[in-house]
């Protein structure tokens, strides 16, 4: 499959040679039209984009992704001091390779199987197809010895696509999503492709030590490789490294944001307008089934029904951004959830008060951390999640250590954030007792648990991620 051309093949890019090159499907800019019509782009402002910009200016960084419009090819451009290399796909490659392939096969694959897989032939060509024009692009842009970091489960065949083009390049690869037991893993009809190429990449970083495990246990079992650690050796002497390095956020940025004027006056008028609740409860997601949305309202509204929560002292707000809507699986689940809140508000709203606030829209970041320094009770329950970056979000922008996180073990920050309030999401009365104990448990404990939170967030922001990421993948990997 990977590495039909050889590096004489890809003739390189004349005007772009960047010594460190990030490769993901979507560019970090948004394409926005101003007020007079002219086209502008505008950085998105996603952690993983502050995280790298320092290291992307001082090493004439590229980033080489899609631009978000199918069927259109542009060429690099510079923005904040970072090289841009759109990469071109037409209509049917967004199909199947995007929410075909990556979104309704891997995507349900690596989350534990919480919704079936759909396993289509057609779609992993369109896989192959679309990783090798990263993969050659990335090759073109890369200067001799760069350092190119690959994201997540839409490429993953880059590494060892690119390794073949390009054998003088260091590359990473980072996994944003869980990494799943071989027992699920093998279901996949590519498994040994994918595996392979991953394996192309000198680090595999995964976000917790049990999914680099499932992986370096997957290889020992169904690759002719040697495994020592967290090391495999290749046939051909490539020696790619496996290890978990948990992402985070700018905390501090968001700290910082949630201090400002303006989002401090906005985030009492949010208490004001909901009719200044006794106990503010609030989610956060992308409407995703790995989220637990349904769970955790079904939960809050038996509690309300049961009169264990009072409507009248108590108000839950959920945001569920819009998300992969040409999906049919989410397509789905909005129906669910609309009917769901329809049904709880039904019950036990009345004229003037809803228990439940349901708000599926996306908001800027202001918004967002106003909405998080406003509530009580932030809960997070994925039944299957990578990190789970709203919960560390929620604990930054705290003012002092009032607060209280509830959290599924299903999420990966469980892993790090181990005073939270701790949920099975698939034991609706474990979600309703703990809502109910981190609605009225005592200042002093409440307290107790977020000051621990706040240290681990602060202590391990997203500089220290990508810094301890990146040092790793340049320290010469000494002979065993
Ligand atoms: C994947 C993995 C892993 C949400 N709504 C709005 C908005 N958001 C922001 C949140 C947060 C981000 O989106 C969501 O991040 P999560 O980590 O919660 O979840 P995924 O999107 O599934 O991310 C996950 C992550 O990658 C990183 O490795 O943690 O496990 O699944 O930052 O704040 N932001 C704005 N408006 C919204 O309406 N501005």
């Amino acid at each position: 499959m990977a590495g039909t051309r050889t590096r004489a093949q890809v003739e390189r890019d004349t005007e772009v040679s960047a010594s460190f090159v990030v490769v993901a499907n979507r560019l970090p800019v948004d394409r926005v039209v101003t007020d007079d019509g002219s086209v502008a782009w505008r950085t998105s402002p996603g952690g993983l984009v502050t995280a790298l910009e320092p290291v992307m200016k001082k090493n004439e960084g590229a980033w080489v992704g899609w631009h978000g419009a199918p069927d259109e090819t542009l060429d690099p451009f510079e923005d904040g001091g970072i090289t841009i290399v759109p990469v071109p796909l037409s209509t049917n490659e967004v199909a199947e390779y995007y929410e075909g392939f990556s979104n309704a096969t891997l995507w349900p694959l690596y989350h534990d199987v919480v919704a079936p897989p759909a396993f289509h032939r057609e779609w992993w060509d369109a896989y192959v197809r679309v990783n090798r024009r990263f993969a050659e692009r990335a090759a073109q842009v890369s200067d001799t010895g760069a350092t190119v970091w690959v994201q997540d489960y839409q490429l993953q065949l880059v590494p060892q696509m690119l390794r073949e083009l390009r054998p003088d390049l260091r590359i990473g690869f980072f996994l944003h999503i869980p990494f799943p037991p071989v027992e699920l893993f093998q279901q996949l009809p590519w498994r040994r492709q994918i595996s392979e190429g991953l394996l192309g990449a000198d680090l595999i970083g995964f976000q917790l030590p049990g999914a680099a495990q499932n992986f370096l246990r997957l290889v020992r079992q169904r690759l002719s490789v040697q495994v020592r650690r967290d090391r495999v050796t290749l046939p051909d002497g490539h020696v790619a490294r496996a290890k978990a390095y948990p992402i985070s956020i700018d905390s501090r940025g968001f700290h910082d944001l949630a201090r400002t004027p303006e989002v401090t006056a906005r985030s009492h008028e949010i208490r004001r307008d909901l009719g200044s609740p006794k106990v503010m409860f609030l989610g956060v997601d992308r409407l995703d089934y790995t989220k637990g949305i349904k769970q955790r309202l079904r939960a809050f509204g038996e509690l309300v029904a049961e009169g264990r929560l009072d409507p009248d002292e108590v108000v839950f707000v959920q945001v569920a951004t819009p998300s992969r809507e040409r999906v049919e699986e989410y397509r789905h689940l909005r129906d669910e959830i609309d009917m769901l809140v329809g049904r709880i508000n039904g019950e036990a709203g009345r004229i003037g008060r809803s228990p439940l606030v349901y708000l599926h829209a996306s908001f800027p970041r202001e918004e967002m951390a106003a909405m998080y320094s406003a509530a009580d009770v932030m809960v997070v329950t994925p039944l299957r999640d990578g990190m789970n970056l709203v919960a560390k979000e929620f604990v930054a922008c705290r003012d002092g250590d009032n607060g209280a996180l509830v959290l599924s073990e299903f999420a990966g920050a469980a892993y790090e954030l181990k005073q939270a309030y701790k949920i099975n999401p698939y034991d609706i009365n474990d979600i309703k007792s703990t809502l109910e104990l981190a609605a009225n448990d005592s200042e002093a404990n409440k307290a107790r648990r977020m000051r621990t939170l706040r240290k681990q967030v602060f202590d391990n922001d997203i500089s220290h991620w990508a810094d301890s990421f990146l040092s790793d993948l340049d320290a010469e990997v000494s002979p065993e």
